[in-house]
């Protein structure tokens, strides 16, 4: 898909030109160059990159709250449910609007609308609605092209990496075997990736490897950082596989900074 993101020099005219709501499709006109830079807005003490795609179907930006990043100023952070939400709208050629959010200091707004402080969520309706899991199901149900629905069957597929992931990046006994529970389950998803691939839906991504490269992606900086750990050479079709989401356009957009996933990731190590 294409898309336009507007440069910050001409943040204070286009947030003065823009309202929260940004209406759009092909014909719509920039005043300024189309670029690769978020814009940034800042009104009612609510931090906003306006993220702007263009896509076939006109419609209005959805509106969805993510976490923003601890390390750099008005950026996207490190939440996998949230690039996971995001992923879909891209894959979908959705245009979309994103809220950042201070999740060490929620802000008021932020509360009235999630009053669980979780993102991501997702306006649909005029309601906000919660869990990356109700989301992406909304999405596909509202949006339905392209399809990404993955059979349930399949939707599971690695579902148990990530717990296992986080099982092996807090433990600080070598010989407790969360490190061979985590081999364990990458070795089944090698093996599944092997006869099925090279995506867990066959050809085509789907919904399932949306939500599961980035917790992959997580689990590969963070087990880098703080166990010099990697996946190894042994399982070519786990790598092949991360290799392959984690270079699609729309991940690199809607990917965290590596400094933000190692800093997300420093309690439950330390804690
Ligand atoms: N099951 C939820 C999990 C969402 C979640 O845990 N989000 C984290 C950020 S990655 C969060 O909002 N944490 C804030 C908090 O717990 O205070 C989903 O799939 O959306």
């Amino acid at each position: 898909m294409s898309s336009a993101r507007i440069q910050p020099s001409v943040a204070a005219a286009a947030a003065s030109a823009l309202s929260s709501t940004v209406k759009h499709s092909f014909s719509f006109k920039f005043p300024f160059p189309a670029t690769a830079t978020p814009v940034v807005s800042r009104r009612c003490g609510i931090r906003r990159t306006l993220t702007v795609a263009m896509s076939t179907v006109a419609s209005n930006p959805l509106q969805v709250c993510v976490k923003a990043s601890i390390t750099v100023p008005d950026k996207l952070g490190d939440c996998p449910f949230c690039q996971r939400v995001l992923l879909t709208m891209e894959e979908k050629n959705l245009p979309y609007d994103m809220k950042l959010v201070d999740l060490s200091n929620k802000p008021e707004w932020f509360l009235k609308l999630s009053p669980e402080g979780k993102v991501p969520v997702v306006n649909f309706d005029d309601k906000w609605v919660p869990d990356s899991d109700v989301i992406t199901q909304s999405l596909e149900e509202k949006f339905p092209d392209p399809p990404l629905a993955a059979p349930p069957e399949k939707s599971s597929v690695g579902s148990k990496i990530f717990s296992t992931f986080i099982g092996f990046l807090k433990s600080k006994d070598p010989g407790d075997g969360t490190e061979q529970a985590l081999l364990n389950e990458l070795t089944s998803f090698d093996e599944y990736i092997k006869d099925n691939g090279p995506y867990i839906n066959g050809e085509k991504v789907s919904a399932a490897d949306l939500s599961l490269g980035p917790k992959l992606y997580h689990l590969e900086i963070a087990l880098s950082h703080y166990k010099s750990w990697s996946v190894p050479d042994s399982l070519p079709h786990v790598r092949s596989y991360m290799q392959a989401i984690f270079t699609m356009d729309s991940f690199v957009k809607t990917r965290a900074l590596q400094e933000d996933v190692i800093a997300g990731w420093r309690p439950k190590v330390f804690g």
